[in-house]
C-alpha cells in the first residue's frame, strides 16, 4: 500500500505497512481500485455531459467514492467491496449509454475501458497485491513525484469538495457546477501528458470548487436550519442516558433528534457536530444535551466514559484499541464504516430509522462527567456581520489589533500543543477566527473578551471555514480595500485530512496570501510544488510560537 493523504502519514512521507491511522492494506487496495474506478466513470460522464447526457446518479456516485476514502471514514472491507462493484456497474451502464450516441469513450490509457469486467475483481487485486493491477491503481503510479503531488493535491482537494457536497445533497441541495469540477479533475489527473503548469491550474480550479460547495453547504445548512447565533454550549452531562452524535452531517442528527423526542434519551454532540448546537432549529428539541468530549483522536478514551450509544455520521471514527469496550455501540452512517460496528442504511423514502439506536440508548447508563462549565459558539457570518459595526470601531481604535485564523483539524501529534501555547501567548489585542476541530486545542482557555467581542470566534465546522471568507470580504469591503490580503488578518491553519486541503484550495482559488499551514507540510508538497506555492503565494509551515508570533503578529 502506499497512502500519503493525511498530515499523520508515516515519517512525513507515506503509510506503507499500514496506516498510522489503523488503515489496513487490503482497505488501502481497495480505496485505491475504487479512485480508480471513479476516475473512469468521470471521464465518460464528462463526455455524456458535453452532449447534455451526464448522469447525475454517477455523479452523486463519484461524491459518495471520494468521500468514502477520505481519512477516517471507512475501514469496513464488505462496505468498500460493495462500492467496487456498485462501480464497476455504473461504468459500464455509462459506457454503454456512451456507445449508443454513438462516441467512443476517450483513450486513457491509465483507465483503460477495456479490460473485461472480471479483471478488476476486487479479490484479485487483493491477493495479487504489488502486481500490475495494484500498481494501475496505485498513487504511486505516477512515477514523476511533482506530478504524483499535484495530481494526488487535485484528488484530495475534490476528496474534501465531495464531503461537503455531499452534506448539502442530503439536505436537498446541489450545484451541478460542483460535479463538473469534480469530474473533471478526475478525468484531467488521468491524463498521463498533463504537466505541472496544467496542474497548478487544475489544483486552482478544484479551490474554486471548494468555494462553490462550502457555499452550497452554507446555503443548505442556513436555510435549512436556521442562521447560527451565539450560543453557551453546556460541556457538562445530564441524568438522563444518552447519544453521542459524532460527524458532520445535520440532517442526520435532525432526524435523531425527531425520533428520540420523548423517549428519555438525551442527544449530545462530539467534535465537529459541536456547531449543530448554535443553530436555532436545533435548539427546541429539550432533550438536546451538551458537547461532550474533545476532538476526534481523544474519542478513544472519552467514549468509555460516556457509557452510551454513538453515531458517526462522517469521519473521524478511530479503529478500537484490544481494550476498547463500546465498539459494539457505535453506529455509522452514509459513508462510514467500521467493522464491529452497525450500519444504518437510508431508506427508499430517504429517510433513516434510528428506533434501533435509540432503544439500546434507553438501557444504557448516564454519561459520566469529564468536564465541566461552557464554551461559547456560534460566530457564523450572520452573527459576526451583525457585529461588524462594533468590530470595525474596535478596528480602528486600535483595541483589535488582529485576526488570526486558526482553522482546521486538530490531530494526535504531540506537537500539536504548539496550538494551544499560540493561543494562549496571543498578544490581549488579537482575536482568533476559527473553524473545524482544530479549536479544541483552545477552545476552553480563558481568553476572554475585547469589549464584549470573545477572543475566540468560532464559526462552526471546517466548511464553515466559508463565513471567515464572508467576513473577510465583509471587512475590506467596510474598510475600503482592495484585496483581502490588505487586512489585518493573518492565516495559521492546522490541517490533518482531505477536507483541510479544499479549504487551503479554496482560500488559495480566492487570491489569499502568506497562509501558514502545520503542524507539518504535506508529504505530496515536493520541493517544486512548495517552491511554485510560496513564489505564487507564500505559502509557508510553523517554527515556534515566539517565531510565529513575532512574524504574524509582529
Ligand atoms: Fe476534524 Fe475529522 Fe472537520 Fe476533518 S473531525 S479532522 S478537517 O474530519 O472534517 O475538522
Ligand atoms: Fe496513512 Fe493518513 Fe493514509 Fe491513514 S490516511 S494510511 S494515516 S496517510
Amino acid at each position: 500500500m502506499f497512502c500519503y493523504q493525511c498530515q499523520e502519514t508515516a515519517r512525513g512521507k507515506g503509510c506503507e505497512i499500514q496506516g498510522v491511522c489503523g488503515k489496513k492494506p487490503e482497505t488501502s487496495a481497495r480505496m485505491d481500485q475504487l479512485l480508480y474506478i471513479a476516475r473512469g466513470i468521470a471521464i465518460v460522464n464528462r463526455q455524456l455531459r458535453e452532449k447534455g447526457a451526464s448522469s447525475k446518479g454517477a455523479s452523486r456516485f463519484i461524491v459518495d467514492a471520494l468521500f468514502t476514502t477520505i481519512t477516517n471514514a471507512n475501514f469496513d472491507n464488505d462496505m468498500l467491496d460493495g462500492y467496487i462493484t456498485k462501480a464497476l456497474e455504473l461504468k459500464n451502464e455509462l459506457e454503454g449509454e456512451s456507445k449508443k450516441r454513438g462516441m467512443e469513450p476517450p483513450f486513457m490509457p491509465e483507465v483503460s475501458y477495456h479490460i473485461p469486467k472480471e479483471e478488476y475483481g476486487v479479490h484479485e487485486v487483493i491477493e495479487h497485491g504489488g502486481t500490475l493491477k495494484e500498481e494501475i491503481t496505485s498513487v504511486l503510479h505516477d512515477k514523476n513525484p511533482d506530478i504524483r503531488g499535484l495530481k494526488q493535491l487535485a484528488m484530495y482537494g475534490c476528496k474534501g469538495m465531495a464531503a461537503y457536497a455531499r452534506h448539502a445533497c442530503n439536505l436537498g441541495y446541489e450545484d451541478e457546477d460542483v460535479y463538473v469540477i469534480i469530474e473533471n479533475a478526475l478525468a484531467e489527473i488521468s491524463r498521463p501528458d498533463i504537466d505541472v503548469d496544467e496542474l497548478f491550474s487544475l489544483v486552482l480550479n478544484v479551490g474554486e470548487g471548494g468555494v462553490k460547495a462550502m457555499a452550497l453547504l452554507d446555503k443548505a445548512n442556513t436555510s435549512t436550519y436556521g442562521n447560527p447565533e451565539i450560543t453557551r454550549v453546556d460541556i457538562g452531562v445530564r441524568n438522563h442516558p444518552g447519544i453521542l452524535v459524532s460527524g458532520h452531517d445535520l440532517k442526520d442528527l435532525e432526524e435523531l433528534l425527531e425520533q428520540s423526542a420523548g423517549k428519555g434519551v438525551d442527544i449530545y454532540t462530539h467534535s465537529e457536530m459541536l456547531p449543530a448546537q448554535s443553530y436555532p432549529f436545533f435548539k427546541k428539541f429539550p432533550h438536546f444535551a451538551g458537547n461532550y468530549g474533545n476532538a476526534w483522536w481523544r474519542q478513544i478514551d472519552e467514549f468509555e466514559t460516556f457509557n452510551g450509544m454513538f453515531l458517526f455520521t462522517s469521519n473521524c471514527i478511530v479503529p478500537p484499541r484490544p481494550k476498547t469496550t463500546y465498539m459494539d455501540r457505535v453506529y455509522t452512517t452514509g459513508v462510514v464504516g467500521m467493522p464491529g460496528t452497525h450500519f444504518i442504511l437510508e431508506g427508499k423514502d430517504g429517510k433513516k430509522d434510528f428506533s434501533e439506536i435509540i432503544e439500546r440508548a434507553q438501557t444504557c447508563q448516564p454519561p459520566t462527567e469529564i468536564e465541566h462549565g461552557e464554551i461559547v459558539a456560534g460566530f457564523a457570518h450572520n452573527q459576526v456581520l451583525a457585529l461588524a459595526p462594533k468590530i470595525i470601531d474596535l478596528i480602528k481604535s486600535g483595541k483589535i489589533r488582529k485576526f488570526v485564523v486558526m482553522a482546521g483539524c486538530d490531530g494526535r501529534m504531540p506537537s500539536r500543543k504548539y496550538y494551544t501555547e499560540f493561543a494562549e501567548r496571543l498578544p490581549k489585542d488579537c482575536v482568533i477566527l476559527t473553524a473545524g476541530c482544530a479549536k479544541y486545542r483552545y477552545n476552553k482557555l480563558p481568553l476572554g473578551d475585547i469589549e464584549g467581542v470573545p477572543r475566540v470566534l468560532d464559526a462552526g465546522q471546517c466548511n464553515d471555514s466559508y463565513s471567515l471568507v464572508v467576513i473577510a470580504n465583509a471587512l475590506k469591503d467596510a474598510f475600503g480595500l482592495e484585496s483581502v490580503n490588505d487586512l489585518p488578518i493573518v492565516y495559521n491553519i492546522a490541517w490533518y485530512e482531505q477536507k483541510a486541503v479544499i479549504v487551503l484550495l479554496a482560500l488559495l482559488s480566492l487570491g489569499v496570501k502568506n497562509i501558514h499551514t502545520g503542524p507539518t507540510l504535506p508529504a505530496f508538497f515536493t520541493p517544486e510544488i512548495l517552491k511554485v506555492l510560496q513564489e505564487k503565494f507564500n505559502i509557508g509551515t510553523i517554527t515556534t510560537v515566539d517565531e510565529d508570533l513575532a512574524t504574524l503578529i509582529g
